[in-house]
């Protein structure tokens, strides 16, 4: 769990406040981890490595996670390093590269940078080794499923979230060959960008996959969607269906005859409805607007946020879990859901997972929402992303929520400790918790 920052440690309230959320469990609504059974391109001990496999872990993984490429091209021009030799770069080689350049040449002082060196610091390992030989004997020596629970006990993770990508070839093999399996510590999530980025795309997917789907979206094609997605609903046991959207994704309302909105409102939406899940939305990410960085190349962009309007307001029976990644967006996206009660907010999405940005965002969302909302989710992408990433967020809540119950004690009105509990409880885990419930 974490630990108190120096920043309140003397003030009682926030010492209060601090301990509570270090020790509260959390279910992390959003996650790109994987149990082992989705093999891992990491061997560790005991377990082959599996070049295709999801679960990234270790320390490779985690200097090349897609934010430190993104800060290394900052500070290596591409005439002195190419996108491309980059790449044919093996892992170790970029790892070492991104650990000389960025942790070394310069002072650590990214967000990204910062939460790798809390990470091996919370494992017990030196932050201050000038090669990576050491981390990596660590690493390798980890049996992977011992390591996963320590992890999350490190973390005070209960559940983690997957993103489970139908359309990733490698994944959607797993599950259909029997060999992805399900494992009690991570819950699964219908991920469906393509059914409304690329409609035509997906139908002919889905023909090619058995299911009598054409681009027409006509009842026979609409009843076999609605099948596919029982299918795999059922399959993931997900706890609700997610798409990422880009910023110009726009509902239009009723009269919408787009594909993108008849997939919605014909055979998304009801069918989530008939199952309880929520539907969650991810808006603003505009892809690969410098495709050389591969996953680090997507951009922000600001939502429409009529559109998610216009969906709470026309699918009352429905459930909507929805985060945005622009700045811009938060505060009508707060509003919102002050407007709707089958719209909960979560996250500091991405760009936004910085403690200035997480500051200013719960705030605004305690003084709008009180503690109706999810005020924070990882995305991690390697395992070990969850010891920095929960604990310099829990450090952030905890500074927040102590300044709010600070105002409220000086009101008169008494701030228990029970109280405390009870609400960062929620915040943490039961408002997730009660969102991923499968009876709604
Ligand atoms: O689409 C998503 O789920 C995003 O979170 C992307 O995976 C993004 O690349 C990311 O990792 N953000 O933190
Ligand atoms: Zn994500």
């Amino acid at each position: 769990m974490s630990r108190p920052s120096d920043s309140q440690s003397l003030d009682p309230v926030a010492q209060t406040v601090r301990r509570i959320v270090a020790s509260q469990a959390v279910w992390d609504v959003h996650t790109h981890l994987y149990p082992p059974t989705l093999g891992s391109p990491l061997a560790g001990a005991g377990r082959e490595a599996d070049p295709q496999g999801l679960l990234l872990w270790g320390i490779d993984e985690l200097l090349t996670y897609h934010y430190l490429v993104a800060e290394l091209f900052r500070v290596v021009s591409p005439e002195r390093l190419s996108y491309a030799t980059f790449w044919r770069m093996s892992k170790r080689e970029q790892a070492d590269l991104i650990w000389q350049r960025l942790f070394w040449d310069r002072s650590p002082v990214s967000e990204a940078c910062r939460g790798v060196l809390s990470t091996l610091t919370r494992f017990g390992l030196d932050p201050n080794e000038p090669t990576l030989d050491r981390y990596r004997r660590w690493f390798a020596a980890q049996d992977l499923n011992r390591h996963i629970d320590r992890v999350m006990e490190l973390a005070g993770i209960e559940r983690i979230t997957m993103t489970n990508n139908v359309f990733d070839d490698h994944e959607r093999r797993r599950w259909l060959d029997g060999s992805a399996r399900p494992d009690r510590r991570f819950a699964g999530v219908l991920r469906i960008d393509r059914l409304l980025r690329d409609w035509p795309g997906a139908a002919a997917q889905l023909a090619a996959w058995g299911y009598q789907s054409d681009a027409d979206l006509g009842p026979r094609t609409l009843a076999e969607l609605r099948r596919f997605l029982a299918d795999w609903i059922d399959r993931l046991t997900a706890v609700y269906c997610a798409a990422s959207l880009p910023p110009e994704f726009c509902y239009a309302g009723q009269d919408d005859a787009r594909p993108h909105a008849i997939v919605l409102r014909e055979a998304l939406l009801p069918l989530l409805s008939e199952r309880g899940l929520p539907l969650a939305m991810m808006i603003g990410c505009r892809a690969a607007v410098n495709p050389a960085l591969g996953d680090a190349g997507d951009m922000v962009g600001k939502a429409d946020i009529a559109s998610v309007t216009r969906l709470c307001a026309e699918f009352p029976e429905n459930r909507f879990l929805v985060t945005l990644l622009s700045r811009e967006n938060q505060h009508e996206l707060a509003v919102l859901a002050r407007k709707f009660g089958n719209l909960t907010i979560f996250g500091c999405w991405w760009f936004l997972n910085t403690p200035s940005l997480i500051a200013e965002i719960t705030r605004m969302r305690l003084e709008l929402l009180g503690t109706s909302f999810i005020p924070q989710h990882s995305d991690a992408r390697v395992l070990e992303q969850l010891v920095y990433k929960w604990d310099h967020s829990r450090q952030v809540m905890a500074d927040v929520l102590a300044d709010q119950y600070r105002q409220l004690a000086a009101t008169g009105w008494t701030v228990s400790e029970e109280a405390v509990a009870r609400d960062v409880r929620r915040l943490l885990r039961d408002n997730a918790a009660r969102m991923s419930a499968r009876d709604g």
